[in-house]
Order: C-alpha cells, then sequence, then structure tokens
C-alpha cells in the first residue's frame, strides 16, 4: 500500500505510565521497582529518569515518545520555578532526542493534578485558576516547538463537574472555548507546526467530563469556530467508558476527517473504568487499522501507548513485554487490515448497501436536490421500499477470515 510497515505503525511510548507509573492505586501502595528512580522530587532523580526512558525506547525500537510538563519535570513552589526545573530537563531532552533519534510525537500540559485544578482548569469557576492553566500551556507549547512536537494534546482532566447544581455549563464551555482560542493564537505567534488534538474522555476524574466522546467535541469545536485549528487524539478506553464500541470514536473522528492520533490502548469489555491496558486483541487492532488505511495514515500523529505498566510487573522484563506484545498486535492488525482492503470484498458489501443513493430518486437525495412533496410523489408511484439485508453476523463473519 505505498508505504512500509514501520510508516502506517508510527508507535510512540508514553512518559507518564511507563516512567512514573509506580503500580500504586486507590488501595495499594507502590509495588514497581525501578532502579534508577530513588523516589524524590529532585532534577537529579528525573534527569535518570529521563536517560533511563531514552534507553527504553532505543532498544525497543520506538521512534516517537510523549510526556506531560510536570511528568518529565519536578514542579515547583512558583510558576518561574517550575518553568526553570523544565527548562534543565528540556536540555537533556533535546540533547537525548538528538543523540538517539527518538522523536516528540506530542507534548501535553498536566492541568489536573495540583489541587490548584481540583474543579477544572480552563473551566474552572475562579478566573485565577484559568490565568494559571494558560501560563503553564504557555510555557508547554514553547517547550514543545523547542522539542519539535509534531502534535500537541489537550486530555480536558478535569474539565467537566460532579455536580450540575451548582455549575454553569454554557459559561464554562465559552471558556474553554476561550482558552483554546487563546492557545491557538500564541501557537500561530510562536510559528509551531505541531497540530492541536482534543482527547475525548466522557467521566473520570470529573463525573462528567466536556470532551465525552468524539462527536461531542466534534460540536464544541464547530459551536465555536475552532473546527480547522483542533482535531482530535482517540482513546479506545476512554470510547468504551462513554459506551461505545472500541473503534466507534476512532471511525466517527476519521469520517469527519478529524482522527489527528490514537492513544493506543484497551479497556476489559466488562470494566467501567479507565484501565489503560495495553490492546492485546488482533480483531480490534484489525478494525482500527483498517480506518488508518483508508484515511491515508496518521501522520503527524501516532499510535501513543497511554497504557499502565501493571500493579503486578514488578520484573521489568514486563515493560518490554507489553510494549512489544502491543505492537506485534497492531503490525498484525495492519497486514489483516491491508488484506481486508485489497480483498475488497467486505468494502463492496458496505458499498452495496448503499446502492440505492448511486441512481433515481437515492442520487436527488444524496445532491440534496430534492423537496418532500417529491418524495411523496415517488412513495406513490413506487410504494413500499424494498428490505435491505445485513445482519450484524454477516460483516463480522466476514472479518473472522482474516483475523
Ligand atoms: C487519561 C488520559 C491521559 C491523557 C494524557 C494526555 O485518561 O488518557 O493519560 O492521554 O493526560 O493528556
Ligand atoms: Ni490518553
Ligand atoms: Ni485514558
Ligand atoms: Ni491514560
Amino acid at each position: 500500500l505505498g508505504r512500509t510497515m514501520e510508516e502506517w505503525l508510527r508507535f510512540s511510548v508514553c512518559f507518564w505510565h511507563t516512567f512514573r507509573g509506580t503500580g500504586a492505586d486507590p488501595f495499594g501502595f507502590p509495588t514497581l521497582i525501578r532502579p534508577w528512580d530513588d523516589g524524590s522530587n529532585s532534577l537529579e532523580n528525573a534527569r535518570r529518569r529521563l536517560r533511563a526512558s531514552f534507553e527504553f525506547f532505543t532498544k525497543l525500537g520506538v521512534k516517537y515518545w510523549t510526556f506531560h510538563d510536570r511528568d518529565i519535570a519536578p514542579e515547583g513552589g512558583t510558576l518561574s520555578e517550575s518553568n526553570k526545573n523544565l527548562d534543565e530537563i528540556v536540555d537533556l531532552a533535546e540533547q537525548l532526542q538528538k543523540k538517539t533519534g527518538v522523536k516528540l510525537l506530542w507534548a501535553t500540559c498536566n492541568l489536573f493534578s495540583h489541587p490548584r485544578y481540583m474543579n477544572g482548569a480552563s473551566t474552572n469557576p475562579d478566573a485565577q485558576v484559568f490565568a494559571y492553566a494558560g501560563a503553564q500551556v504557555k510555557k508547554g507549547l514553547e517547550v514543545a516547538q523547542r522539542l519539535g512536537a509534531e502534535n500537541f494534546v489537550f486530555w480536558g482532566g478535569r474539565e467537566g463537574f460532579h455536580s450540575i447544581l451548582n455549575t454553569n455549563i454554557r459559561a464554562e464551555l465559552d471558556h474553554m472555548a476561550t482558552f483554546f482560542r487563546l492557545a491557538v493564537a500564541y501557537k500561530k505567534k510562536l510559528g509551531f507546526k505541531g497540530v492541536f488534538l482534543i482527547e475525548p474522555k466522557p467521566k473520570e476524574p470529573a463525573k462528567h467530563q466536556y470532551d465525552y466522546d468524539a462527536m461531542t467535541v466534534i460540536g464544541f469545536l464547530r459551536t465555536y469556530g475552532l473546527e480547522n485549528e483542533v482535531k482530535l487524539n482517540i482513546e479506545p478506553n476512554h470510547t468504551t467508558l462513554a459506551g461505545h464500541a472500541y473503534e466507534h470514536d476512532i471511525v466517527v473522528a476519521s469520517a469527519y476527517n478529524m482522527l489527528g492520533s490514537v492513544d493506543a490502548n484497551t479497556g476489559s469489555p466488562d470494566l467501567g473504568w479507565d484501565t489503560d491496558q495495553f490492546p492485546m486483541d488482533v480483531r480490534n487492532a484489525t478494525v482500527v487499522m483498517q480506518v488508518i488505511l483508508k484515511q491515508g495514515g496518521l501522520q503527524p500523529g501516532g499510535l501513543n501507548f497511554d497504557c499502565k505498566v501493571r500493579r503486578e510487573s514488578t520484573n521489568l522484563e514486563d515493560m518490554f513485554i507489553s510494549h512489544i506484545g502491543a505492537m506485534d498486535t497492531f503490525a498484525r492488525g495492519l497486514k489483516n487490515a491491508a488484506r481486508i482492503l485489497e480483498d475488497g470484498i467486505i468494502v463492496r458489501h458496505v458499498e452495496d448497501r448503499y446502492s440505492s443513493y448511486k441512481s433515481g430518486i437515492g442520487a436527488k437525495i444524496e445532491a440534496g436536490n430534492t423537496t418532500l412533496e417529491e418524495l411523496e410523489e415517488y412513495v406513490q408511484t413506487h410504494g413500499e421500499p424494498q428490505r435491505i439485508s445485513g445482519q450484524q453476523e454477516h460483516y463480522e463473519n466476514m472479518l473472522n477470515f482474516y483475523l
């Protein structure tokens, strides 16, 4: 299909789970042993972590990485102190990128962990918090540009609410739109070329998150005139949290030319939270790769493993095995998807389902060139519609032949 497998599969390792994950959960203390990490908040420890991460990317053979400002460098007592810490670490990151050839798929700002963000960042009822988040994103964009980030992600960490009774939704969404406009303006001023991406998620940590799912975000962007400035980063575990099928938001975003990148992970169909597991399901990977092939690739986006190294993974080898297994899964998915498209059988079946729009009254509907009177007249001369068959099992059975 005109490109090498490596060009289609732009894998990326996330710094926050792989190098800041400790195995801690709401019920238990950290379990993971990282010999290079003394658990302290010092710059020296941050440097050791970063060096270890580049050793890992290189050994794994992955070309991209992703991070939040606050996972690579410690937050200071003031914004200037945090910025200074970040500059120190970004110096090292720049050297390591140059030395290894590993590139930055995207950077992002952590606007959700610090207590100041407990009621959100850009949607916080306190304007001072909005200002702080803006200042943090300004620095985040400068850092992203310096490191040659190909995208910049906004996951709306706590942009949402726990009670609709104390929340002015319209005001908060207006503020969120203002925040994006300011970020777009600064991006242009900087000359930063990375693509802005919003990552939808329906709940967790807030009970309701504004960036609920792909269509909600597309609606938000269009409502506020931001649809040409921002695309989407889809995480399938968030899609299933919203009650959709695994591939749903990938398909929806791509259908509207808004699929920018993928946080390639999975949940468990039987669990209701963001478990961030490594994707190991070939059927899911096949369907996702089919969408990516059809839209001509993800460039400048990629497949970022936003996946947790599990609490039980005390062995360092697990870090490798989990990433390698996930890469193998997508490689198989890519091969399957390529065969599906080359065979063209499933594609033709789907096209046939819509063939009545190719001529006659269907073609008029397609062209937006009809009236209700004309439709009534059509029904009167043609009678009851024929029923088109094509139940779900038929298509899933066809898909099975490629897995
Ligand atoms: C949380 C999200 C999170 C984002 C990251 C990038 O559920 O998946 O990990 O991807 O913060 O902003
Ligand atoms: Ni994510
Ligand atoms: Ni997530
Ligand atoms: Ni995540």
